[in-house]
């Protein structure tokens, strides 16, 4: 059997398999029982899919008695208790569940649809590579989640995806238990959500005439490609990703990023803007010294935005962006300081903090909450409501509003830059020539696998902790293969690390686990890093 990644807790195998087998070529076929709410047919209809296009049978809906599979709702079905209250009212489940194989048929004992769709993950992992004869050994399977919020976050703005390269993300992630699929929608470089009455979003925004070429940031110096570069997605788009997402019991979050890493916005729309200039959708990285204004049209607009992704995005929590505003054109513009007293603002540094609580305020009359990265904590006052994601754990960044946020109640979700940016090298060091180009640093698989991530924390704050996820920063990441390599395997550490938290196998045995969970990968042809690269040759010095 193939190893099963993220490990389950409890797997004790016993005497016999269950078997199924055709008769002759695509005759067979599999018959599915579901003993459960309606809202099973999802993660039912995912292992369907993969019975039908990976192990080629034919697939029947029938009654208990005479199923393959039979799903059924337990309430304390697998080993962990489920997410606390606040998580919970965001819409998290009890994601346990048990998968008990006899030689009749195989039994999904799950709390939730969601907790099923664990239980199809690892099904799908355990009957990989089979074909026209499927065969499990029988066993009992117990097992759930050490963190509730396990993400994946994707950059669509830096590199445009199109909607099957962002649905295979969202498969492969789910394969792995993740269960947020973080969509980070607009940033200076392309906006991809359309929001009506408001149409140069897609005319203009979306669309850039070049991209830098290699590292350098200045744009005097630095060589473009020169190739228009761009797209956006459309509502129906935006719905079907926010289903198949569902069907894998994955959450979306979207995010729209302001006030700042707005220059795709503001180019088409200066008049959201502090210098009444269209400064062109930005064509090089780094960060955009652009922000929004004060003025009530801006507001509105927001509005507007945030109408489009509540009516779209079912998940009550909306992402805000709220990362490296930079205050020089509120500093400078004129206007600035007389909207300022109009609104009662007493300083710049005051800005962000009012769009964050007007925000939360557009946000809660929606029914929804504010995630936002960690520079939205810089102020005093944060609303309650929102959720902190921090970023910034560098030594020489660290700004402790993880704790802060702990301290006072807040939602926090890890992103840690140090651990969880997959953007980053994956070797030092003359093995980095070997590398296809990255953003900077170093983050092997082995430090996301050893990343402790309560380590920071005193033990009573540390249960206040929702999760983590990964960044996937796309703006030295252009296509598909180069976004495998990217992500796998570090995303399998990642998914050990978020399901297992401190309770797992060290890291020699990780990799063997990993060394079996590949083919897999293989068969699903994901271009991931290889563990073992051959060595460069002028790392062995005499
Ligand atoms: C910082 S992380 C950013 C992104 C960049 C990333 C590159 C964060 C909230 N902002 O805009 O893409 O660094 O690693």
């Amino acid at each position: 059997m193939p190893a099963i990644l993220p490990e389950p807790r409890q797997l004790a195998l016993q005497e016999g398999y269950w078997r199924k087998s055709h008769r002759s070529h695509f005759s067979g076929s599999v018959r599915i029982g579901i003993h459960s709410p309606a809202e099973w047919r999802a993660p039912a209809s995912w292992l369907q899919d993969s019975l039908k296009h990976e192990q080629m049978f034919r697939v029947e809906d029938v009654s208990l008695e005479e199923a393959d599979f039979i799903f059924e709702k337990c309430p304390f079905a697998g080993s962990q208790p489920g997410p606390n209250e606040n998580l919970r009212l965001v819409g998290f489940q009890n994601e346990s569940y048990r998968i008990e194989a006899r030689p009749e048929h195989v039994l999904i004992k799950a709390a939730s649809a969601h907790g099923a769709a664990r239980a199809v993950a690892s099904l799908r992992q355990m009957l990989s590579g089979q074909r026209a004869r499927l065969e499990l050994p029988c066993c009992v399977l117990e097992d759930g989640p050490a963190f509730s919020w396990r993400g994946m976050h994707l950059d669509c703005s830096r590199h445009f995806w199109c909607v099957d390269d962002v649905l295979r993300f969202i498969d492969l992630a789910a394969l792995h238990k993740f269960n947020v699929f973080h969509w980070h929608l607009t940033d200076d470089q392309g906006w991809r959500l359309p929001v009506e009455g408001y149409p140069r979003l897609t005319g203009c925004a979306a669309w850039r005439d070049g991209t830098m070429v290699g590292h350098d940031c200045d744009r005097a110096t630095n060589p473009q490609d020169g190739v228009r570069h761009g797209g956006f997605y459309s509502h129906d788009e935006i719905r079907r990703v926010v289903a198949h997402a569902e069907a894998r019991g994955m959450h979306v979050l979207p995010e729209i990023d302001v006030p700042g890493h707005v220059q795709a916005l503001l180019t088409a729309y200066p008049e959201f803007g502090n210098t009444g200039l269209a400064p062109g959708v930005r064509t090089c990285w780094g960060i955009s010294p652009h922000t929004l204004n004060l003025e009530p049209q801006t507001f509105e607009f927001l509005e507007r935005v945030i109408d489009t992704v509540a009516d779209l995005f079912p998940f009550p929590l909306v992402h805000l962006g709220g990362d490296e505003a930079q205050i020089d054109e509120w500093m400078k513009s004129p206007r600035i300081p007389e909207r300022m007293a109009e609104l009662g603002i007493p300083g710049v540094s005051g800005i962000q903090p009012f769009f964050t609580q007007r925000l939360v305020e557009m946000l809660t009359r929606r029914g929804r909450r504010m995630v936002g990265w960690d520079e939205i904590f810089e102020g005093e006052r944060l609303d309650a409501s929102a959720v902190l994601m921090y970023w910034r754990d560098s030594e020489k960044n660290d700004h402790a509003l993880d704790r802060k946020a702990l301290e006072r109640g807040n939602g926090l979700v890890l992103a840690n830059w140090s651990k969880t940016y997959f953007d980053l090298y994956q070797e030092a060091g003359p093995g980095r020539d070997f590398e296809p180009l990255a953003i900077c640093g170093r983050l092997t698989l082995e430090d996301v696998y050893r990343w402790n991530p309560l380590a920071r924390y005193p033990e009573a704050l540390a249960t206040g902790v929702w999760g983590g996820q990964a960044q996937v920063w796309t703006e030295y990441i252009p296509n598909r293969p180069h976004l495998d390599y990217m992500v796998y395997p570090r995303a399998c550490a990642l998914s050990q690390v978020l399901w297992r938290g401190g309770d797992r196998e060290d890291f020699p045995h990780f990799l063997s686990r990993l060394e079996r969970h590949l083919p897999l990968l293989d068969r699903l042809g994901v271009a991931y890093r290889p563990s073992f690269p051959p060595p460069p040759d002028n790392t062995s010095q005499p």
